[in-house]
């Protein structure tokens, strides 16, 4: 398995759920990819605030000057920013977050990664229904998985907790509804945090979803570093072993107690993952 860290470009999203961020774009790409490179992490996963930013921000030169690879681009500062959401009442707003996550789409996959649907599903509530919203949510998918075939690419749709979205909240009924829709480009994003809150049973989750599990948020219970909550990574560790994951293990944690100690916590947890993955679960 691989190890990525998230580096935010957003400053709306300074308080958010990223390990590196920095007083500028410019200074959180500098420090999160040096730093990603010194503690030895196989690439970075970066949170930018649009196409326009991704495409001008000297990703290609950060990454290889460090031996970085780019493990996945996110795609939320469509909502947190521009309030775009693929479920949206008005078709227009639904049609502008299809365009804008298109081009992070063209932009990611020239530097060979994918595009995570997370915040930008949005939910059902007012004029739309719940199975309103899951029609909106499969035509996109359909729509922005062919999209990202066509450059060879994969696409991750990441169910999220309750309190951020009401459509989809457990990996295996978002499983049923990407297999019953006929999206076989579109891949879960697996996240340990969500998970800790929705799954009876998260390790057992993952093996239910094996073929679909494309890209896994390594976080703890509380959303801090491995290490720093109550989760258990040995029957995880199990599971995406059985289920030959070979994906990356992306830190999306908070920074705490700090960017660099966050960092550390998850490398050193991620090089424990054999140790962890031969240990007996129950
Ligand atoms: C949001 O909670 C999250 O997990 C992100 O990865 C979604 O964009
Ligand atoms: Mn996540």
């Amino acid at each position: 398995m691989k190890s990525a860290v998230t580096v935010c470009l957003v400053s709306e999203a300074r308080q958010g759920p990223f390990v590196f961020h920095g007083a500028s774009p410019a200074e959180a790409l500098d420090v999160g990819c040096r730093r990603a490179a010194e503690l030895g992490f196989d690439a970075v996963e970066v949170f930018p605030t649009g196409p326009e930013q991704l495409a001008d921000c000297g990703l290609a030169g950060k990454l290889a000057d460090h031996g970085l690879h780019l493990a996945a681009v996110g795609s939320g500062a469509g909502w947190v920013r521009h309030k775009l959401s693929l479920t949206h009442a008005d078709a227009r707003i639904r049609a502008e977050a299809r365009d804008f996550i298109e081009l992070l789409i063209n932009i990611a996959a020239d530097h060979g990664a994918p595009v995570i649907i997370g915040s930008m599903q949005g939910r059902h509530e007012g004029d739309v229904s719940r199975a309103d919203a899951i029609e909106h949510l499969a035509a996109a998918l359909h729509h922005l998985g062919r999209h990202a075939a066509a450059r060879g690419q994969s696409l991750f749709y990441e169910p999220l907790n309750r309190y951020e979205t009401n459509l989809f909240t457990q990996i295996g009924e978002a499983a049923s509804f990407l297999r019953g829709h006929g999206l076989p480009n579109v891949k879960l994003l697996c996240d340990l945090f969500h998970m800790n809150i929705e799954e009876a049973d998260p390790a057992a989750a993952l093996v239910a979803c094996a073929d679909l599990v494309g890209h896994v948020h390594w976080a703890d219970s509380n959303r801090r570093a491995f290490g720093g909550g109550h989760t258990d990574p040995a029957p995880i560790a199990a599971a995406l072993r059985r289920i030959g994951y070979a994906g990356y293990l992306s830190a999306e944690v908070f920074p705490l107690p700090d960017a660099d100690t966050a960092a550390r916590m998850t490398i050193d947890s991620i090089r424990a993952l054999d140790t962890l993955a031969s240990r007996p679960t129950s």
